[in-house]
């Protein structure tokens, strides 16, 4: 989270505090289309939501 690494256990959430970035380093075990969006409702409903695809 903004630049700082950070260890820990798999996960599937990360908190990103406001005006924060975060880099994030995926191994989506399969060849698909993913989904990655926001957790708080009133941003989910207002389009942060995306996908991005892994090809084998
Ligand atoms: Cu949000």
């Amino acid at each position: 989270i903004n630049g700082t690494r950070f260890a820990g256990a798999l996960r599937d959430t990360v908190y990103v505090p406001p005006m924060s970035m975060v880099t994030v380093a995926v191994d989506a075990g399969e060849a698909a289309e993913w989904m990655l969006h926001c957790h708080h409702m009133p941003h989910l409903a207002s389009g942060m939501m995306t996908t991005f695809a892994v090809s084998a």
